[in-house]
């Protein structure tokens, strides 16, 4: 019994849910599913990851497994205090999860150098939006939240395995960036989140 955290350490999703654990200091144990796939599928009846075991719990999605661990762990909590920012909050989260990530996912995985200058283009125009977003603001409701992660994930994920960085332009997201790697005691943003850590 306890915690196990079927994942890989390259996922942006799975280094989601490792920084909630980090932050609330929540021991666990990994499953690496790229070693062996089979036991996810047997514990969690599908093939995507993050699945967290809890207790013999099954709980699969990042969000479901941000949003249970907090309602386990209310401490340090991931989400601002008042309802309407929650809700804003959420909303973030899931742009970035799904908005941020297609558009991540089209540039890795264009093939043609034309459809990689569109998606080239397609990714510029949502740092734009995240480099006005950030302007003035260390964090956008006064410390770090869901919103937060789930955003600097994506965008970590480029430096990490897409090998991509946001261009300088973006001073004001890059700035930002740089505020999440200390915040997260990164040596430099081509380190991922290791797994056991906490802040
Ligand atoms: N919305 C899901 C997305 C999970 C997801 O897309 N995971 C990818 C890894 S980053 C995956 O499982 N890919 C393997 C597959 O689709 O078989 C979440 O937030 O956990």
């Amino acid at each position: 019994m306890g915690i196990r955290l079927y994942q890989t350490q390259t996922s942006m999703f799975c280094e989601k849910v490792r920084i909630v654990l980090a932050m609330k200091k929540i021991p666990y144990e990994i499953f690496d599913v790229r070693e062996k796939r089979q036991p996810l599928v047997d514990f969690s009846g599908q093939k995507k990851f993050p699945v967290m075991d809890y207790n013999g719990k099954c709980v699969i999605d990042s969000t479901f497994i941000s949003a249970f661990l907090e309602e386990q762990y209310p401490q340090n909590s991931i989400y601002p205090d008042s309802p309407s920012d929650k809700g804003l909050c959420l909303m973030l989260e899931d742009w970035s999860d799904e908005v941020l990530n297609q558009a991540i996912r089209t540039f890795r995985r264009a093939e043609t150098p034309e459809a990689k200058k569109d998606a080239e283009k397609n990714l510029g125009i949502l740092f734009k939006t995240l480099d006005q977003f950030f302007t003035g603001k260390d964090f956008l409701f006064g410390r770090m939240t869901i919103a937060e992660i789930a955003i600097f994930t994506q965008l970590h994920y480029l430096y990490t395995t897409v090998k991509y960085e946001i261009p300088a332009s973006c001073a004001n997201l890059l700035g930002w960036m740089d505020r999440m790697r200390q915040k997260l005691k990164l040596g430099s943003l081509t380190d991922s989140v290791p797994a056991g850590t906490s802040f």
